[in-house]
């Protein structure tokens, strides 16, 4: 009997161990379709970023500029950026895994992006705010 009620606890604790390592996952913000490029991206009501690639998306390599403002307009580079880009329709094969944005001085976020083939890409962004995904995008585009 009592190593019944001792398996009973056992596994009861497994259980809210497995809930509690559930519930952040659980918390990160579901993809939402990006704006395009130069256009606002609200954050919740407080903030919004741009993004806009340094030319129009080619063979080689471009740089994705992203900048994050504060509703008064204010920049704010208290995030970490992260991105992502592939051909959805070829399974991964110029998958670039995730990336951190690199932040500059004048405080934007920057990310070399290398298009190897033409064809359709797909770019996510991940913004990350104290430890805290709080927004995740994404849109194709056509080279
Ligand atoms: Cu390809």
């Amino acid at each position: 009997m009592k190593r019944t009620a001792f398996l009973l606890a056992a596994i009861l604790c497994f259980g809210l161990l497995a809930a509690a390592l559930a519930a952040p996952e659980a918390q990160v913000p579901p993809w939402q379709d990006l704006k395009a490029s130069g256009k606002k991206n609200w954050i919740g009501d407080a903030v919004y970023f741009i993004y806009t690639p340094n030319e129009k998306p080619k063979m080689g390599t471009i740089i994705l500029k992203v900048r994050v403002f504060t509703k008064s307009g204010e920049k704010d580079k208290s995030f970490i950026v992260k991105g992502q880009f592939g051909m959805p329709s070829m399974a991964g094969a110029h998958d670039s895994g995730l990336q951190t944005f690199a932040l500059n001085k004048a405080g934007n976020y920057l990310l070399p992006v290398n298009i190897v083939m033409p064809g359709e890409w797909e770019l996510r962004l991940t913004f990350i705010k104290a430890g805290k995904t709080v927004f995740r995008g994404r849109t194709k585009f056509n080279v």
